[in-house]
């Protein structure tokens, strides 16, 4: 289905409502995913945000990404949540008294005086410094943003490469299903077998007051991840001494580093300091995201289980996410393409890029990473695909980016084979990244 050519009067209402969701959920420091479900800050969506926020308030955006760093961990971990004290303990689980990281978290240098998270989310807050300073360099060098963040972006990327490159071969790895930003998909379920889940009388869901139980993970997986998390806070949340029973190697993680790495490479020459050692390491990250992740024959990068040392042959849309870095040899951008128009990601409904093959034995229509399609997801490939010259296919997508955002009332995500929204409405990182492709 080809959508028709957009007018500038319905470009000018989506910007006006796309607007609306984020200045509606501001909080005065930062901005919360959803206010039903998600009334915290979460790592990765504060760096969606800032990309659409910068075109709204270049100022607001910066303070999105400092009030996120303002709670970054002493050995530079920058946790996934950032709690925010004022909302009550039953408003979204795992809540403070969870996670206990002003107690558990000390030997690993968590604040004192906030509660966090201890895991983390995707590495996208190099790009997204960048791109928020490049909206307004003149505020951004008044309020000396970039000074500021540049040292916390890089304790931030050394974490991820030395106390996280469980492998050994130069990629970070992801520790818990909530890391790689896509809980409950496919990829993890072999890996996640193995873990035996926490006893579900020990915790109450609160996302099933605001979630569809079909659109959510269940219960059995949240069993796994509360095992999970306690043993790894038990551990005093230290890669050394914590067993990590669940260790991948996320294609679309490893992406966005190296593409952060490129950013920092941006943000050290614009501030005068040594760009050469962030670009090595873009290189050194992209071959071995290549060497260790790519499958030629699937078409796609595979994510790799560090328990077994294999690939997951299941094929999800974090492994066309690296469409999004520069320098990807030709032909594997060649073979992504083939896949994004293949019958397993395709379809004629929506241009959205699903979770999960189509095809595969696992997808599920509506249930989050198992098969709906998410904006931010189709942003990255959306905006690969235009650094790689493949306008025509990131034209696609940009539209039916625009259109889904628009008709589902900027909608979590929405389902692959209707185009019908899912789960929250009003979801900041949909409002922000329809602000950013109509700027
Ligand atoms: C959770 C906030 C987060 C996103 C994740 C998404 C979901 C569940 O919501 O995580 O409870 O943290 O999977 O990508 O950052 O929007």
């Amino acid at each position: 289905l080809e959508h028709p050519a957009r007018t500038a009067a319905a470009d000018l209402t989506l910007r006006r409502g796309a607007a609306r969701v984020l200045l509606d959920n501001w909080t005065g420091t930062s901005t919360v995913p959803s206010r039903t479900l998600y009334p915290h800050q979460w790592s990765w969506d504060s760096a969606f945000i800032a990309i659409g926020l910068r075109h709204l308030s270049a100022r607001r955006a910066q303070r999105e990404l400092e009030s996120l760093f303002a709670a970054q961990w002493g050995d530079g971990r920058v946790p996934h949540i950032v709690f925010n004290s004022s909302v009550p303990d039953g408003a979204y689980f795992p809540s403070p008294d969870f996670w206990r990281t002003s107690t558990a978290g000390r030997e690993a240098g968590a604040p004192r005086a906030r509660e966090t998270s201890g895991i983390v989310q995707p590495p996208v807050h190099a790009l997204a410094a960048w791109l928020t300073h490049r909206a307004n360099p003149r505020e951004s060098r008044r309020r000396g943003f970039l000074p500021r963040l540049y040292p916390k972006l890089v304790a931030w990327h050394d974490y991820l490469l030395t106390a996280r490159d469980l492998g050994g071969g130069g990629l970070t790895a992801v520790v818990h299903p909530w890391e790689p930003g896509m809980d409950n998909s496919p990829c993890w379920d072999a890996s996640l077998a193995r873990v035996t889940p926490a006893d579900p009388a020990g915790f109450r869901r609160a996302d099933l007051d605001h979630g569809h139980p079909a659109d959510r993970p269940t219960d059995l997986d949240y069993g796994r991840y509360v095992r999970l998390a306690v043993d790894y806070r038990d551990a005093g949340y230290d890669d050394r001494a914590a067993r990590h029973p669940f260790a991948l190697e996320d294609p679309c993680v490893n992406a966005l580093l190296a593409a952060g790495e490129r950013a920092l490479a941006e943000i050290a020459a614009y501030l005068g300091e040594d760009a050469t050692v962030h670009a090595a390491r873009a290189d050194r990250i992209t071959e071995a995201l290549v060497a260790r992740l790519w499958d030629d024959e699937a078409g796609v990068f595979l994510a790799r289980d560090l328990v077994g040392d294999t690939l997951v042959g299941e094929r999800s849309v974090a492994g066309l996410v690296p469409l999004l870095v520069p320098g990807l040899p030709d032909a594997i951008v060649d073979r992504l393409v083939a896949t994004l128009d293949s019958p397993a990601f395709r379809t004629d409904r929506t241009a959205l890029v699903p979770s999960y093959d189509l095809t595969g034995p696992a997808f599920d229509r509506t249930r989050y990473w198992r098969g709906p399609a998410w904006f931010n997801t189709a942003w990255l490939i959306e905006r690969g695909l235009r650094a790689h010259g493949r306008h025509r296919h990131a034209n696609r997508i940009r539209t039916a980016i625009l259109e889904t955002a628009g008709a589902s009332g900027f909608a979590e995500y929405v389902d692959p084979t209707t185009g019908e929204g899912r789960g929250a409405r009003a979801f900041s990182w949909t409002a922000a990244l329809t602000l950013d492709l109509l700027s």
